[in-house]
């Protein structure tokens, strides 16, 4: 993985901010478990601004509000902070009604510091603790909270670009959806798709993986080298073949168990995994075929690809 340094001024970056105790950190912690492997360039260390890598972007992560010095400090070296956002996104905590004022009068401040430096990235706010847990009541509330809130903003800001998204940590896939969406406005979805994949490979510690639709199309792949390209490659069809016959020996009497088609094959002195992973439930499914010195793997790493993929092809 590359590491990208922190102050290179020509690196575009996604500005994440927002209030202190916001979410920010946490929503970083829950994409790095998903996708692992975040490189956090520049750790906590009481600073109020810190910058790590994801799928080849540098996020810096900046909390806004508490100590007024802080507002000073950017307010006098915009530059230094705003310079460069391909992306902002600003995380508001709708269960502390008590700072929505203060988060909105921040926003402000983003903007006007766009608005100076003649720059208008797009924003994403993230109407953040939106729990799934929440009381039916609570659902509402927040409901219609949001939903005056995006209004609010909208004429107080007076800023074109501005998109709503409401999270949760504890609505992994919310978090995943708004993050592939922005994330598919700065990649083409094949990039993405690519990032993704040799992200998981690395998570899984993986020499190579391939991600096969229903036609035998490759839709993405990841390749440490050429010589784990081509035994892949050359696997490829070996896979798909004995996946026919086991749907066939699956129809004729139901000898395998449809929710665990996932094998393990030892070739060339390494092991392959083949696996059928769904990822919507009128499509064909797609199979995920991995190659690894190990024979150990993780269903959860590849239930959390699978859930990656589904955002990113069909959101
Ligand atoms: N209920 C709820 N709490 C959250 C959520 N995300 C973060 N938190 C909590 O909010 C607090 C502040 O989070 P943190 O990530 O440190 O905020 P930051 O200052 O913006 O980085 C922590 O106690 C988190 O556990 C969420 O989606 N729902
Ligand atoms: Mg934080």
């Amino acid at each position: 993985m590359e590491y990208l340094k922190e102050e290179d001024p020509e690196a575009s970056k996604i500005l994440f901010t927002g209030l202190d105790g916001a979410g920010k950190t946490s929503i970083i912690l829950a994409l790095k478990r998903e996708f692992s492997k975040i490189a956090i360039l520049s750790p906590t260390r009481g600073a109020q601004r810190r910058v790590f890598e994801f799928l080849g972007k540098a996020v810096s992560e900046w909390d806004l509000g508490g100590q007024k010095s802080y507002r000073i400090a950017y307010l006098k070296n915009p530059g230094k902070y705003f310079e460069n956002t391909e992306i902002a996104i600003y995380v508001i905590d709708i269960q502390d009604k008590k700072r929505i004022p203060e988060a909105i009068d921040y926003l402000k401040d983003v903007i006007a510091q766009f608005e100076e430096l003649e720059a208008e990235p797009p924003i994403y706010i993230f109407f953040h603790k939106f729990d799934p847990v929440l009381e039916r009541s609570a659902y509402n509330e927040y409901s219609n909270l949001t939903i005056n809130l995006k209004e609010d903003i909208k004429s107080e800001a007076d800023y074109k670009r501005l998109y709503f998204y409401n999270t949760s940590i504890y609505d992994l896939p919310s978090i995943i959806k708004a993050m592939s969406e922005i994330l598919l406005t700065l990649y083409s979805k094949s990039e993405l798709i690519e990032k993704t994949i040799a992200q998981f490979a690395n998570k899984v510690k993986s020499d190579g993986v391939v991600v096969i639709d229903d036609n035998s199309l490759q839709i993405g792949s990841y390749f440490k080298n050429d010589e784990i390209k081509e035994i892949l490659n050359s696997s490829t069809p070996y896979f798909l073949t004995l996946n026919d016959s086991f749907r066939a020996a699956e129809e004729r009497g139901g000898l395998f168990n449809k929710s665990d088609t996932s094998v393990l094959v030892q070739r060339y002195k390494k092991y392959f995994i083949f696996t059928q992973i769904s990822l919507k439930d009128d499509v064909p499914p797609y199979y995920l075929l991995l190659v690894k010195d190990e024979p150990n793997y993780q269903k959860e790493d590849i239930e959390s690809f699978t859930n990656i993929l589904k955002q990113i092809l069909y959101k």
